[in-house]
């Protein structure tokens, strides 16, 4: 029944706070604000996971363990102070030792920023499965970018988002520790010298234009029961010292590198896309440097073990690639392997791909990676040929398999013969890696038929499925404490590393005193999220409404726009008939929209224009308020996902990959109205039909009905409701004194095709949430689904999808630490 044993009890925490304060801060008890507080109590948790981090390294060495290492461009930790505690097991010892003090721990907690270094869901699943890692006691470390600036701040002004420096690190970090000693230098431009040896032999030597350094800031990922603590290892880059003296060297240079970027840029920002590319010089600097540091790292730590015996390379290390964003690892490895240890191609190539895996997370194609040759051949040279010499060897592969098919060689090449001829890091990925998974079921399916489908039939079963997972230890036990204490009752305290165990509660749930228990937790919750709202927008929100949460990246396939379509409806109801008869609502929103996607940042105005509309109106505002909280990120979440009753998880079938959001919305005990999209099919699958809100197009309706010639005024004619709501978006009713202030989402719903089906699903939307509303007049059975959700979603815990992991691509031990 109890949790863990915490390792340090109520006094030795408090002896250590003060410490801290003392000789770390220069301050006192009388002094200190709540920042200092915060870091004193980093400092004092810090102590505990440099000691787990000592152990694990030296029992990982000891061991010489085989390794996962998890190489992402985006690693969204959010806050650590808080996660760290409870993995350690002394949150409430800490919390006891620092209300001795005077002082309180939630607003300390509040101190800390969050660690942004990632735009949403693909992010945030790679500091999820770091998390698991460590838990399940496997060797593995997360690589990545030591970003100055992460996600950018949002503010709204006017109902606009404006986006603001996001500076994380300005007052100090108290979790990283820069590790010099392991400093890598990264070579870049230039040109490639052919030598031809005396036995006839041809060697390539890279001359680089530019040399950076790659400065490793170690952030330690602790486990759950903290026995294991493993590494994130994110590289800054720094001019290096070699620097001029090579560009002197090379002569004739000095030119060309005016127009190079500069050492200090490249680990500067994030960039701030999400599903979108890029496209830009920088950003393919970014992945090589962050690829080319990593594997200078894996390579020094084999080798440590290993010398420069290459046969068992392969055994002790298996990299994970998160998306393509680190796909020029692969030539990266050939070019250390065939120009560095002078390996033959063949025995290079064979070692490349039994370690390279590779994750997709998106079908969109403005998401899918293809750099410029020229790009290439100017950034990485040498590059440039190795993906030429992989690419022609395995046209010579797809000749044996289509012979004389040359369609079909131009469409799997990796080189694109277009007007720019392009590298599509897709199929590179896949080429060179020996899996190939999908992020959910239905994803990976279409993965598999869609996006791949002659990948599959040249290597079938190299193309798999690895449902995404969330944390529980975050997302459910340190977000919710209340519900986490409820079901400790019920269950046993160990349910986050066991969260099948969460089944324990179904029985529980047509209890009428178990509902009570849940719903007042639920009303508790909303009743904070509701003060939150308060003090950041100044809107005062019924609690006794409904909470109806949206919370992602704002893009058009998520259909933000299609909520809002309802909510129009919805007000609309109530002005032509009073009484018409609904239970209280209040939608809230949270989205980042990336800074170029014009028509994203014009729902985000619109969802802020129709909010002030509605709130302000005395006849409606009873029965529906809209709220859009601004900058959301994982600590919002965390107070938001608590606090909800029911979870929009609304894409286009076929568009949403898997989702993750819709997984930590359902533990807390939400109810989804949903597509039959990414992970909404599995979690319908474990909640089953009745506790769950199903609308829309499937799949195969939604291909047949693009096949067949989809036509959005169609049901503008059709529906009189959804045409009024739609041209209320052309009148100045919203924006006043500005009309077509929000005709873009018109237009593109309209004349712009309506490319995400928004027009074709809304009427079966609409009524979904019909169903909803009547469900929720019956509390009792309201609150049996609510339970039900919770009850079943042991299956998303992150723990299971790395065990996917291991079992079915890594093959992996664990390696306990004492
Ligand atoms: C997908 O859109 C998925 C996450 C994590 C996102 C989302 O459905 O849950 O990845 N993809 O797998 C993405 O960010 C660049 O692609």
């Amino acid at each position: 029944m109890a949790g863990l044993t915490p390792s340090l009890n109520k006094a030795e925490f408090k002896a250590s706070v003060i410490r801290h304060l003392h000789s770390t801060l220069g301050t006192d008890e009388n002094k200190a604000n709540n920042h200092a507080w915060w870091k004193a109590t980093s400092a004092a948790v810090q102590e505990l996971v440099l000691e787990g981090l000592r152990k694990t390294q030296k029992t990982h060495y000891m061991n010489d363990t085989r390794a996962v290492h998890y190489l992402s461009a985006e690693f969204l930790m959010g806050r650590l102070l808080s996660n760290n505690m409870h993995n350690f097991g002394v949150f409430t010892e800490a919390e006891k030792a620092l209300k001795e003090l005077g002082v309180n721990l939630t607003d300390v907690l509040e101190e800390e920023p969050d660690m942004a270094l990632g735009n949403g869901g693909l992010g945030r699943l790679a500091a999820c499965y770091i998390d698991s890692l460590a838990t399940l006691e496997l060797p593995a470390i997360g690589y990545g970018l030591h970003y100055e600036h992460g996600l950018f701040r949002q503010e709204i002004q006017n109902g606009e988002q404006i986006e603001r420096p996001d500076s994380w690190r300005d007052y100090g970090n108290p979790w990283e520790i820069c590790r010099p000693e392991s400093i890598q230098e990264i070579p870049l431009y230039g040109y490639v010298e052919t030598k031809y040896g005396a036995n006839g032999g041809i060697q390539k030597e890279w001359h680089p234009a530019m040399i950076v350094k790659g400065v490793p800031w170690d952030i330690p990922v602790v486990g759950y029961s903290g026995n294991t603590v493993n590494v994130l290892r994110l590289w800054q880059s720094e001019a290096s010292d070699y620097f001029n003296w090579d560009v002197f060297n090379a002569g004739g240079y000095v030119d060309a590198q005016r127009e190079n970027v500069q050492a200090e840029t490249i680990s500067k920002v994030l960039y701030p896309n999400d599903e979108t590319e890029a496209g830009k010089e920088l950003r393919l600097i970014q992945q090589y440097f962050f690829c080319a540091c990593s594997l200078k790292d894996i390579i020094r730590r084999y080798k440590r073990a290993h010398g420069d015996d290459w046969s068992r390379f392969v055994d002790q290390v298996v990299i994970q690639l998160n998306d393509t964003h680190p796909a020029i690892a692969i030539p990266e490895l050939m070019r250390i392997l065939v120009d560095r240890a002078e390996l033959d191609w063949d025995s290079a190539w064979s070692i490349c791909t039994q370690v390279f895996a590779y994750t997709n997370h998106t079908l969109l194609p403005e998401a899918l990676e293809k750099w410029p040759v020229r790009m290439i051949e100017k950034i990485l040279p040498r590059h440039i040929e190795i993906i030429y010499e992989i690419n022609h060897r395995f046209l010579s592969e797809v000749e044996k398999t289509w012979p004389g098919d040359n369609a079909m060689k131009a469409k799997l090449s990796i080189i694109e013969e277009a007007d720019e001829k392009m590298v599509r890091m897709g199929n590179l990925s896949v080429i060179g890696s020996f899996a190939v998974n999908g992020v959910a079921q239905i994803h990976s399916e279409l993965v598999k038929k869609n996006l791949f489908p002659e990948f599959e039939e040249m290597w079938p079963g190299k193309l798999t499925n690895v449902t995404n997972g969330i944390t529980p230890r975050r997302w459910l036990k340190a977000c919710n404490p209340k519900l986490s204490a409820l079901i400790d009752k019920k269950v046993g305290a160990d349910w986050p590393l066991h969260l099948n165990k969460l089944t324990g509660l179904a029985k529980h749930a047509n209890n009428k005193t178990f509902q009570k228990q849940f719903m007042k937790v639920k009303q508790e919750n909303k009743i904070a999220l509701a003060q939150e709202i308060e003090a950041l927008t100044g809107i005062k929100v019924s609690t006794k409404a409904i909470f109806d949460i949206q919370i992602k990246r704002l893009h058009e396939y998520k259909r933000q726009h299609l909520n809002l379509l309802h909510i129009l409806a919805l007000y609309r109801r109530l002005l032509e008939n009073p009484d018409y008869d609904m239970h209280p609502r209040v939608f809230i929103f949270g989205a980042k929209a990336a800074p170029g996607y014009k028509l994203a940042k014009d729902i985000i105005y619109a969802i802020n224009a129709v909010a002030e509309k509605i709130n302000a109106d005395s006849r409606v505002n009873n029965k529906l308020q809209v709220v859009f909280l601004p900058n959301y990120r994982v600590s919002l979440a965390e107070k938001m996902i608590p606090a909800a009753d029911v979870s929009e998880q609304i894409s286009t079938a076929g568009k949403e990959a898997s989702g993750t959001g819709n997984m930590k919305l359902s533990l807390n005990g939400a109810l989804t109205i949903g597509t039959l999209d990414g992970a909404n099919i599995e979690i319908a699958e474990e909640v089953g039909d009745d506790n769950i809100f199903i609308f829309g197009l499937t799949v195969d309706e939604v291909a047949d009905l693009k096949a067949s010639g989809y036509n959005p005024y169609d049901y503008y004619y059709q529906n009189p409701e959804l045409k009024a709501v739609i041209d209320w978006l052309d009148t100045d009713y919203f924006t006043p004194g500005k009309p077509g202030a929000l005709s873009s989402i018109k237009h593109s719903l309209l004349d712009g095709g309506d490319p995400y089906l928004c027009l074709a699903d809304f009427a079966s939307y609409a009524d979904a949430h019909s169903r909803l509303d009547a469900a929720y007049r019956d509390q009792q059975e309201w609150a049996k689904m609510a339970i039900l959700n919770t009850a079943h979603m042991g299956k998303f815990t992150s723990d299971r999808s790395i065990q996917d992991y291991v079992e079915n691509i890594w093959k992996l031990a664990p390696c306990s630490v004492k």
